[in-house]
């Protein structure tokens, strides 16, 4: 209703420039409250905008709710706020404890969740309020988005520095919001994940599923089986040197992402996609023998041997070790296209693995295939299905959603990030068909699969594989802006949905990813200021 209303007011308010066909002028009004994406659950705006000054403090709340440990995270969450503001706009911005007005940040009871958080901004100052520090850490990424877009530089900006007046009240759809990275296909370095993961933190995603194995290269160092990572992840597709992560890379990944309060999914993909485990080690073949390394693109010619014991040793060794790295909830077993598996097989190895996760105290997720298995209770099936799907597949994750395995949706056809947008795109690849940027945020996840219930739904997550990427600018130029629509859809309440709004709300970010450095598709669908 809130939102209804003030929605209806900003857009009598801005008139024309609602539909930013005009670049701003220089001393353009402030970035209208509910030009954010992903949208907010609520807006109210109104009253008088706060303007960021040399004298402006960020102050943090000892007291309130906030334990010893919560009021910690505080202050290192507003360390990171000034850490964006700081370089554009020169200023000092002292954190402190004590004082009134300026930026701050407070733990409080409240209608928030995990996750939500509400932005007040006057004259006095601005207030975020929340009652985890997740919350505060999203808020605060609504506030940058506030401000003018230039707030991104890494230099002096002229500024002004005005966030507009009103109130922003937010908190998630969905508890899962997720992007993957294929790092097996090409190989990310420690730093290329950092970067992405400071990008999907702008737009409050809050899971990261790296693609950490599969034919072309084992990433991660396993200690109990120590050729996999040297070996097996020394080349990539089209032969480069691949690379692989220590375990104290992997470790700095983790808690750069979340000190960002993005959680870390890893996926070791199981039995197919495992060449590189078998050309690693001849033992884990049924015959015996290593093939060769493979710098290809095919899927489905790999599989590790199901009814041999020494499988499972080696399953549960790279569990156990993958699992131990891991702070975050969930571990991902793969399952897709086992197509050199035979259905049985499958299902022996699948219901055999499962037990393994779960006693090294994790949630198993895996690519939808996993319910032609048995999914264990609390598993989550990751559904990467199209339009084309056959019903019949459609309806076995529908009746695995009906008796309890949670959905993580992400329809190839919508949120594959590597699909080309349109004929024209150099990068990725078109198997599920050219995804423009209306496509792929058009779309519900709450009604998507048919016979599934909205409650199993647990989240959205964008994927991308990386066959055709290797630098963090094709990275970059695939995500942007699909990656935004796919936050969004994780995020905001259904009853924001809409293209119409949603492009001009996107358009106002291409600025953000200017000064970020970071190169987009400038789909025409999309009406770019500038
Ligand atoms: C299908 S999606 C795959 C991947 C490919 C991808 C390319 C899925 C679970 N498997 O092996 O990289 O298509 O788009």
């Amino acid at each position: 209703m809130t939102r209804l209303l003030g929605s209806l007011l900003l857009m009598a308010a801005a008139g024309a420039t609602t539909l930013g066909a005009a670049p701003a002028p220089a001393h353009a009004a402030a970035t209208p409250l509910d030009r954010v994406v992903p949208a907010p659950a609520s807006v109210t705006p109104g009253g008088s905008p706060y303007r960021i000054t040399r004298g402006t403090r960020v102050r943090v709340d000892a007291s309130g709710s906030g334990s010893a440990s919560g009021s910690g995270e505080v202050r290192r969450i507003a360390e990171y706020l000034t850490g964006v503001l700081r370089p554009s706009t020169g200023y000092r911005l002292p954190i402190t404890d004590h004082g009134t007005g300026g930026i701050r940040l407070r733990l409080a009871e409240g209608p928030f969740g995990a996750e939500g958080y509400r932005l007040h901004s006057g004259s006095a100052g601005i207030t975020l309020t929340a009652s985890a520090p997740a919350g505060l850490f999203h808020g605060v990424q609504t506030l940058r988005q506030l401000l003018p877009a230039a707030v991104e530089k890494r230099t002096v900006q002229p500024g002004p520095w005005t966030v507009a007046g009103g109130t922003v009240e937010d908190r998630p759809r969905y508890g899962y919001r997720g992007a993957m990275l294929d790092v097996s296909r090409h190989f990310f370095g420690v730093a290329q994940v950092k970067r992405y993961i400071d990008q999907l933190a702008l737009y409050k995603i809050n899971e990261l599923h790296l693609h950490l194995s599969d034919d072309q290269g084992w990433r991660i160092a396993v200690d109990s089986w120590p050729r996999l990572a040297p070996y097996g992840g020394s080349t990539e597709v089209g032969g480069g040197p691949g690379g692989y992560y220590t375990k104290a890379d992997y470790r700095e990944i983790v808690r750069y992402a979340a000190a960002r309060y993005v959680e870390v999914v890893p996926e070791i993909d199981m039995p197919g996609h495992t060449n590189a485990a078998l050309a690693s080690y001849p033992e884990l073949n049924c015959d015996g023998t290593a093939p060769p390394l493979y710098t290809g693109t095919d899927v489905g010619f790999s599989s590790l041997c199901v009814p041999k014991q020494v499988t499972y040793d080696f399953v549960d060794d790279v569990i156990r070790e993958l699992a131990a790295l891991t702070p975050g909830r969930y571990l991902h077993i793969g399952g897709d296209e086992a197509h050199s598996t035979s259905h049985a097989d499958y299902v022996t190895f699948m219901n055999r693995v499962q037990p393994i996760v779960t006693k090294y105290g994790k949630t198993v997720i895996g690519w939808h295939q996993l319910t032609g298995a048995t999914p264990v209770p609390g598993a989550l099936a990751q559904y990467w299905g199209l339009d084309g799907t056959s019903a019949a597949e459609k309806a076995q994750v529908a009746k695995a959603a009906q008796h309890g395995t949670g959905l993580i949706l992400s329809p190839a056809d919508r949120v594959y990030l590597d699909m080309k947008y349109s004929k024209d795109t150099k990068l990725g690849l078109d198997w599920a068909g050219l995804v423009s940027v209306k496509r792929s945020y058009d779309w519900d996840p709450g009604s998507y699969l048919p016979g599934a219930p909205e409650s199993a739904v647990k989240g959205v997550e964008a994927p991308l594989w990386s066959e055709t990427l290797t630098t963090s600018a094709d990275i970059e130029y695939m995500a942007f802006p699909r990656l935004a629509g796919a936050a969004e859809l994780g995020w905001s309440p259904a009853a924001t949905h809409d293209w119409d709004t949603y492009k001009v709300r996107l358009a106002a970010q291409g600025p953000r990813w200017d000064a970020l450095g970071i190169g987009y598709f400038r789909s025409p669908e999309v009406p770019w200021q500038g």
